[in-house]
Order: structure tokens, then C-alpha cells, then sequence
């Protein structure tokens, strides 16, 4: 199948995403924002005593809520109040940061905690409107602003917002915040998974000014190679028709004045035929300027295409092969713990450049906006998926509905990023009926959203009951996605590393395949020979015999072995070796290479050099 990608369709599939400013995007990435990361104040609540009154009914349902609902950061007035919580006697957290990595009292602890934080309003015209944005919030939030409810964000990952024009002060506002990290059988992801349960608001919280009428969201991509033709979309918000929007590529020599619709809506398409595409050898961004009223939003974007051709994958239309590795959002210089800022991300992907890696996995959720802004500028594509992992509820809609909401909101804040190339579904779901419609909504909806980018799954092999040296890869999910991705662990799950010299694959499908995980644990620093599990010579052994099996599989374009760095996980539990960490890192926790490392290292090389590329 060659996907072709049709200027007109795509731009109508572009337009139905992004139909109203109410449920769409707010791109605040690039603005001048107000921070309100830092020390926040917090209140550990296991029984959720600030949230339910005695009958456990939600104070923040009820007319006059008591004082000791935490959401009114009440204070006492007279000497007889009762007051049981003083926001402004409590211990400080970071934010952004994971709870369980800066307290050790917070270590393995799943429930609530209430943050706050007080602020005055930044200098504001009176038109203005203010918006409060968060990176992300694991799982659950409930936000308050000045003892009124913004709403409830449910899903760890993922950026939201709420417009507080109306209720902002000038002085001594108090945002609360009630984020639950528990855990739940229906959730995405479920009770089960191979990584840490980070609690906490794990990723940055912003004040966003814009005038009255702003520039909302915007979308472009390169969308015909041929005649270099670039489509795309912008939106105005607080928009009642008709108004202006310069448009301009200042090193391409494109200036274009365009017209908002009454819903703030404004296409565009040019051709660049001088533009030099985006690569990994060649991460060549432009300059994008927005203008509208009193309003401007300049970013930088890369203009690429990517298509498959039978079993090709096609990076502007040349032959790609993914020298990938997957990756945790996971590595705290200090203590480990999520990802607490850029450098940390860049950290990441420095290792990535080292291993002569030109793709990475951002396993198994999406990563923050640096990882993928930083891939952007660094010139290693992605593959960005969402926790749809292992065993989730495949029959309860409101699971479904959780999982879409990830999924678009996925493409929603990166859709501009041509670093991205992959949108990927799931991981290692089981295969049933119910499991399959479940994926299938979910692939149309992520190609409604967005069919510029391929789809993928990392899905499972089995073996051939009549003959136990060949793998096969037969999933439903196959026929839905571009790209047949697998996780496979022979050497490690499956066998002994020699198993790889005796295992052929049979994969009926005339799409590109790619091995989207295979590794074994290694602690780092521990040696012996190739037969002794846990050394790194053991992992060492996997990595050349697995890389030696997949270079005979037909339509081979490339793979992410399992995993850049040790990351921890609460099913790890081996004391002396594991230590609560999953050991199938190239590089250690603390950052040093194991022998694997360089084994991919020179494998990369090779595979780099133009005749190989083939
Ligand atoms: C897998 C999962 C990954 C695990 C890994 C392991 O197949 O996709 O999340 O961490 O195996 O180490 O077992």
C-alpha cells in the first residue's frame, strides 16, 4: 500500500479536528508565560479528609462547604475556629517533580495530596483573559482557583487547561490542587505496569496571558513532496468572523494574509519549493509567524513527509531505517524520578545521539514538550504512544472514551512537530474481539485527527505450534496500522541468547516491520561470563544475537531495543540486583554505559553508512 497523502483530504481531516476553540489545543509552548512552578505547599491526605466530609460526601458539591474542605484554604479568624489544615504551616514540594522521589515518607505512597500555591496576577489589560496550563498531572486532579472548581483532568500524561479570566485577582490568589495518583482496574493505564506510579504535578504549570482575540492552535504540514505544498490551518479565538491573520515564513519568503471564518478558523497553502526538508541529518526548522490583532505566535517547524511503499518506510520519499531505542521519561540527576526538566530530557537524548540512535520510542505514554521539541531540534525522529498497555478494561466505554482523550490530546499539542512520525495505539495488548474494535476506534480516530503520520502498535509474536523455531506475527491489529511492530525477548523471556541463531520469522503482511522492543537485565558493573544472567556480558550476548536474527527478517526497517536507562519499576523487586529498578538499561540509573551499549553503538554505525541504507 502506498499512502499517498491527498492535499484536499487531509485538509478537510485537519478541519474537522480542529472545528472549535472550546476543545482544542491552546499552544502556549513558545508564548511568554508566567511560571508558577516552584515550591508549592502540600497536604499528604490519605483518607481525603479535605475532600469528604464524615457521611463521605465531596465537600466541593455542597452549597456551603465547611472550612475544612482544603479547596477554601481557610485560615482561623478567632481564637475558637477549628480549622484541622493550614496550608501555610505545610512542608514544600518542586514543581515540576514526582512526589515519590523528593520525600522518602512518599516513596511508595498512591493516594492524594493537595498542593497549593498563591500568586498575584501578573499586569493585565482589562481585556485580557488568563489561562491556567499544566504539562501534566498523575492521574487524577481537582483544581480550585480562589475556592471555586475549575474542573477534574483525569489521564497522567497529557497537557489541560482552564481559562480563570473571571477568577483571578489582582493579589493573593490560591490555587489548589487535589492529584490522585491511585491506581484503578478501569483507568489507562490499569492497576499493571512494568513502571513507577510518579505521583504529583510532574510537569510545569503556567499563567497564560492573551489579548481578548488570540491565536489559539495552529497546524501545518509539508503535504506534497512533489511541488513542496504546504497546508494548514490556524485558529483564532474570541473570534467573531472576518478577522485578519498575517501569516509569514520569513527565510522561505512566504507572507499571506488570511481571513478567519466565524468559527476563527483560517487555512492556508503555499509552495516552498527552495525548502530544504527536515532530516536527521538535517533538522532544518523554519520560522512560522502568526499575527493577528493585538496578538503573535512564532514557532519553529520542520517540513518532512513520511510514507511507507509495500515494505518500505519513506522519509521524503527516500528509504529510512529507525536506529532506534526506547525511552522512559525517567532520569533525575539527583534521585531519580521523572523527568523534572530540559536538561534532564536533553540527557535522554544525548545518550540516544551517542548510541548513533536517528529514532527514539518515547515509551509507553507521552513525554513532556521538551523531549519533543528537543528531538525536533537534535534530529531524531519519534515514536509517541499512549499508556493503552497490557491488560486494560477493553469493554467499559468510559475507558474507551479515557483512552481517546489521551490520543488527541497527544496530537493535538504535537501534531506540529515533524520529529514525530509514528502515532503508536498500544503495547502489548492481548488479542479478543473486544480488544480489537476497541484498538480499531481508536486507529480511526487517531487517522481523523491527524494522516500525515503513520500508525503503529507494539504488538506480540507466537511461535508455530508445528514447528517451535518460527515466530510469527499474525495480529488483526496488523491489518489497521502502517507500520507491524513487535516486542520480542528471546535470550531473556524466551530462551537463551542462542536462541536467536535458530528462530526465522514468518510475517504475512506486505508493510514495513519493526522490532519495537527486545533487551534482557544487566546490573551495571557486575561481569562474568556470557552464561551468567544479570551481568552485562549476559546482556551484551542478547543484543549481538538478537541484532544478527533481525537483519534476516524480511521488511526489517529498523527496531527499539528495550531500554535506554534502568527505570524503576514496582514488579522489580530482586534485592542486590534489581533493587526495585527493570535492569534493561544500555546505560545505568546514574548514567553509566553497560557493554551493550556499545555493541548497539556499533551497530548503528554500520547501518548509518549510505550502502547499508538500503
Ligand atoms: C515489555 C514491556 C515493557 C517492559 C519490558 C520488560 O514487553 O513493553 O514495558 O518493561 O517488557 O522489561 O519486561
Amino acid at each position: 500500500m502506498k499512502k499517498i497523502i491527498h492535499s484536499l483530504g487531509w485538509l478537510a481531516v485537519l478541519f474537522s479536528g480542529m472545528a472549535s476553540a472550546a476543545d482544542t489545543a491552546l499552544q502556549v509552548y513558545t508564548r511568554d508565560t508566567h511560571s508558577l512552578n516552584g515550591e508549592w505547599r502540600i497536604i499528604v491526605d490519605p483518607y481525603e479528609n479535605g475532600f469528604y466530609n464524615y457521611r463521605y460526601e465531596p465537600f466541593d458539591q455542597q452549597k456551603n462547604p465547611s472550612v475544612n474542605a482544603f479547596f477554601t484554604d481557610s485560615k482561623m479568624q478567632k481564637s475558637t475556629d477549628l480549622v484541622e489544615y493550614d496550608f501555610d504551616k505545610a512542608p514544600t514540594l518542586q514543581v515540576p517533580g514526582d512526589w515519590n522521589t523528593q520525600n522518602e515518607k512518599l516513596y511508595y505512597y498512591e493516594g492524594s495530596v493537595w498542593y497549593r500555591k498563591t500568586f498575584d496576577a501578573p499586569a493585565m489589560q482589562d481585556t485580557d483573559r488568563a489561562f491556567v496550563y499544566f504539562g501534566a498531572i498523575n492521574y487524577r486532579a481537582d483544581v480550585y482557583l480562589n475556592g471555586k472548581k475549575l474542573g477534574v483532568h483525569v489521564g497522567g500524561f497529557t497537557p489541560f487547561h482552564y481559562e480563570i479570566t473571571d477568577k483571578i485577582k489582582a493579589q493573593g490568589n490560591s490555587l489548589i490542587i487535589k492529584v490522585d495518583n491511585k491506581r484503578h482496574a478501569d483507568a489507562v493505564p490499569t492497576l499493571n505496569t512494568d513502571w513507577w506510579n510518579y505521583g504529583g504535578i510532574t510537569r510545569t504549570v503556567q499563567l497564560v496571558i492573551v489579548p481578548e482575540t488570540f491565536i489559539r492552535d495552529y497546524t501545518i504540514a509539508l503535504t506534497s513532496l512533489e511541488n513542496k505544498t504546504v497546508s494548514g490551518s490556524v485558529l483564532i479565538d474570541g473570534a467573531k468572523g472576518g478577522e485578519t491573520v498575517q501569516l509569514a515564513l520569513p527565510e522561505l519568503n512566504i507572507k499571506q494574509t488570511l481571513k478567519a471564518d466565524k468559527n476563527g478558523l483560517a487555512s492556508f497553502r503555499f509552495s516552498v519549493p527552495d525548502a530544504q526538508l527536515w532530516s536527521p541529518e538535517n533538522p532544518q526548522r523554519y520560522t512560522v509567524e502568526f499575527q493577528s490583532g493585538a496578538d503573535t505566535l512564532t514557532d519553529k517547524v520542520g517540513l518532512r513527509t513520511i510514507t511507507t511503499k509495500g515494505k518500505q518506510l519513506l522519509l521524503n520519499g527516500e528509504p529510512l531505517f529507525l536506529r532506534g531505542i526506547s525511552v522512559h521519561e525517567e532520569y533525575s540527576a539527583e534521585n531519580g524520578g521523572r523527568v523534572r526538566n530540559k536538561g534532564e530530557a536533553k540527557q535522554l537524548l544525548l545518550w540516544a545521539k551517542d548510541l548513533n540512535a536517528n529514532f527514539v520510542r518515547l515509551a509507553h505514554y507521552p513525554h513532556n514538550e521538551d523531549m519533543v521539541r528537543l528531538a525536533d531540534e537534535m534530529g531524531l525522529l519519534v515514536w509517541s504512544e499512549i499508556p493503552v498497555y497490557w491488560t486494560i478494561n477493553w469493554t467499559n466505554e468510559a475507558t474507551y472514551q479515557n483512552a481517546e482523550d489521551q490520543l488527541s490530546a497527544m496530537i493535538e499539542r504535537d501534531k506540529n512537530r515533524a520529529a514525530i512520525i509514528i502515532w503508536s495505539l498500544a503495547n502489548e495488548t492481548p488479542v479478543s474481539d473486544a480488544r480489537n474494535r476497541f484498538l480499531a476506534r481508536l486507529a480511526k480516530k487517531a487517522r481523523s485527527l491527524d494522516n500525515t503520520r503513520l500508525l503503529s502498535a507494539a504488538m506480540e509474536k507466537h511461535y508455530r505450534s508445528d514447528n517451535p523455531n518460527i515466530a510469527v506475527v499474525e495480529d488483526p491489529l496488523a491489518e489497521l496500522v502502517d507500520l507491524v511492530s513487535f516486542n520480542q525477548y528471546i535470550g531473556w523471556y524466551d530462551g537463551l541468547p542462542e536462541k536467536a541463531e535458530h528462530v526465522t520469522w514468518e510475517i504475512p503482511y506486505n508493510k514495513p516491520v519493526f522490532i519495537s522492543e527486545f533487551g534482557g537485565g544487566a546490573k551495571q558493573g557486575y561481569h562474568g561470563d556470557a552464561n551468567t544472567i544479570w551481568t552485562e556480558e549476559y546482556q551484551e550476548s542478547i543484543y549481538l544475537k538478537t541484532l544478527a536474527m533481525l537483519d534476516k527478517i524480511d521488511g526489517y526497517v529498523g527496531t527499539s531495543p528495550w531500554i535506554l536507562a534502568d527505570f524503576r519499576s514496582p514488579r522489580r523487586l530482586l534485592n542486590g540486583i534489581q533493587d526495585d529498578f527493570n535492569r534493561k538499561g544500555v546505560v545505568s540509573n546514574k548514567g553509566i554505559k553497560k557493554k551493550a551499549f556499545y555493541v548497539l553503538r556499533d551497530y548503528y554505525q554500520e547501518k548509518a553508512k549510505p550502502a547499508t541504507q538500503e
